[in-house]
């Protein structure tokens, strides 16, 4: 695949991790998951963007965090070497990150695009308390030999709460960039919640952190250090695993003086930590191959809950198809129910009378069923005469239109009282009764009524085809219909043969002539019965499955689509639940280092030159 399609693939993936963590964001509840998603996107943004560039490991990045007021300016200013940064006691000051870019590097900035993503960098100097998504960077005067002076410092805003997108998602973007992260507690506050849940999630993220005390007594110095690794280190949840070594420094309550001469006076208190810096670091490439493989470890091992949020809302739509699912068939049975078991088809009747007739010698042997006829009058009248006595009136049977209107209401009625019982629980059953509150009901029954007409036109068609399928077989075969004539008219002759040859004399027994004729006239009109009523119970499936094709499937496929059609976001959701694994896949691969070459035995070594 082409680099400029891996880089397509990046852009599309921060894209995406973007897209969801704001869906994340409309629920209160997911609010730690949106912040997982803010760190993946970011890492993908500004770490596995720039590696798929081919950008180098120089300048290392160094992100100083930690609650507001802990210290974090101050901790700049010593890594520094000088009063660089904004140190104000008003907690909360900084609210931008800025970049101490050292002028020994240059003009070496990343040019990747999309870095840092919705930071916008500032072209002049403004105040650390400006409170927009914006960066700036400043040149710091760094001497050649000093061991940071291939590290641009971050100076980060505070994390104040999870839930606040403003700064939190600044300094996420700056987080996601380190290689090495400085994280600030101060003495007074050090286990405060929220920046202890930032704390482990940078650890869980895999970044280099080194932990700061500040403000620290020098008589609770070894005290202190010790809780903070009981309490906060040591409070890693389990899922991270083999919890890594962080290491814990401290630096005292400083002078006012030696806090303004950070090289000076203050020198003494930046050696500890500057050497667990470097200690993390051994040197630029390691440092940056170690945020690249751990950016993509995280994004692998926290892709699957990444994608909690998308499967759960996907959960509720395949439940929401459940349920038209289920509509779908009550109203069927209704329809079998109801419907079709109770119509007889009359069409069909007709078709008997059809055959019956066609089976009548036709031309001179007219008068031979004439009078065949005549012998079967006596029979005839009295059996319409039983028929009449004994059937009792048929049951009013409802009308096709009538049930299925009926079943229709049913189904919406449901779907309605579902989706109301479910809305407290998820958004997708929220937008489905406020779309039965604006005109969902009336939009399906359109439908509905549309596709009925459709319906109706074809099983009229069906029937007629159906109906006419018998008198058309013996239409189109004069031979079968010729001898069919003849068989029925043979069977009237050999009974009146078999009357005159058992009764032989020629007395009243001869009026069994009638008996028999009427008897095989029976039996003709069973067969002629047979062969129609199969045709009437193909008919009865046909129609089933005529209702499913044209009514109750169309309708089912526009209830179930409907939460995820008109570019809501269940159409997103199920794209980016494709497109996520994908990319973290494709993206994984690429950032993974080069196995070394194998050496393949058959290639001779080289001879040495003289
Ligand atoms: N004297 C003295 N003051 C300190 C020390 N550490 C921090 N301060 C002061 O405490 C206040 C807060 O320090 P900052 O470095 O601005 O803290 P911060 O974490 O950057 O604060 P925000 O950016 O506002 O979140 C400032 O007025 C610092 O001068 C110290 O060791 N000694
Ligand atoms: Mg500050």
């Amino acid at each position: 695949m082409e680099p400029h399609s891996h880089r397509a693939t990046a852009r599309q993936l921060a894209e995406d991790l973007g897209w969801l963590e704001e869906h994340c964001r409309k629920h209160p509840e997911l609010t730690q998951h949106a912040a997982h998603l803010r760190l993946a996107g970011a890492l993908t943004r500004n770490v596995i963007g720039p590696a798929v560039d081919g950008q180098g490991a120089k300048p290392l990045f160094l992100a100083v965090v930690g609650g507001a007021g802990a210290g974090k300016s101050t901790v700049v200013n010593f890594l520094a070497g000088s009063v660089v940064a904004d140190a104000n006691p008003q907690a909360g000051f900084t609210r931008h990150p800025t970049a101490f870019l050292p002028a020994t590097l240059g003009g070496a900035w990343p040019s990747h695009l999309g870095f840092l993503g919705p930071l916008q960098r500032l072209s002049d100097d403004k105040p650390a308390n400006l409170d927009e998504d914006v960066y700036q960077v400043k040149r710091i005067p760094v001497g050649d030999g000093d061991p940071l002076a291939d590290v641009v410092i971050w100076d980060c805003p505070d994390m104040t709460t999870w839930a606040s997108a403003g700064y939190v998602s600044r300094l996420m973007e700056v987080v996601a960039l380190a290689d090495i992260v400085v994280y600030v507690a101060s003495d007074e506050r050090y286990n405060d919640v929220v920046p202890t849940q930032f704390l482990h999630l940078m650890i869980q993220a895999g970044k280099a952190v080194v932990c700061c005390l500040t403000k620290v007594r020098e008589v609770n110095e070894e005290a202190m250090i010790a809780d903070f690794r009981a309490k906060i280190i040591g409070q890693l949840p389990a899922s991270i695993g083999e919890i890594p070594a962080v290491p814990v420094v401290s630096i005292p309550w400083i002078s006012d003086e030696a806090r303004k001469d950070p090289s000076g006076a203050g020198a003494k208190y930046r050696v500890g930590l500057l050497n667990q810096i470097l200690a993390l670091c051994p040197s630029t490439e390691i440092a940056r191959r170690r945020t690249l493989t751990n950016a993509v470890k995280y994004l692998e091992s926290a892709g699957n809950g990444l994608l909690d949020v998308a499967r759960r809302d996907l959960t509720e739509f395949d439940n929401w198809r459940a349920a038209v699912a289920t509509g779908r068939h009550q109203f069927e049975e209704r329809y079998r129910r109801e419907y079709l078991s109770g119509e007889a088809f009359r069409r069909f009747d007709r078709t008997t009378e059809q055959v019956l007739e066609m089976l009548e010698l036709p031309g001179p042997g007219k008068i031979v069923s004439s009078a065949l006829a005549l012998f079967r009058l006596p029979y005839k009248y009295a059996r319409e005469f039983i028929g009449k006595t004994l059937t009792r009136p048929a049951s009013l049977n409802l009308s096709e239109q009538t049930v299925c209107s009926g079943a229709m209401a049913s189904w919406l009625d449901a779907l309605q009282a579902e989706a109301l019982r479910r809305s407290g629980n998820n958004p997708l059953w929220k937008q489905v009764t406020h779309g039965f509150d604006a005109g969902l009901k009336s939009q399906a029954n359109d439908l509905f009524s549309a596709s009925y007409r459709t319906f109706e036109l074809k099983e009229t068609d069906e029937l007629d085809r159906a109906a006419r399928a018998v008198p058309e077989l013996l239409t189109n075969s004069p031979i079968l219909l010729s001898g069919l004539r003849v068989a029925t008219v043979a069977l009237d002759l050999a009974a009146i043969v078999a009357v005159i040859v058992f009764t032989w004399t020629p007395d009243w027994s001869l009026l069994l002539i009638l008996p028999a004729v009427s008897l095989t006239r029976q039996v003709v009109e069973l067969l002629v019965k047979f062969a129609v009523d199969r045709g009437r119970n193909k008919l009865r499936a046909k129609r089933e499955a005529l209702l499913a094709e044209q009514l109750t499937g169309p309708v089912a496929t526009w209830l179930g689509d409907w939460p995820s059609s008109g570019g809501s976001s269940l159409e997103r959701l199920q794209l980016v639940l494709r497109r996520v694994p994908d990319a973290i896949r494709e993206l994984s691969a690429l950032a993974r280092p080069a196995p070394a070459p194998i050496p393949n035995p058959m290639t001779p070594a080289p001879t040495p030159q003289p």
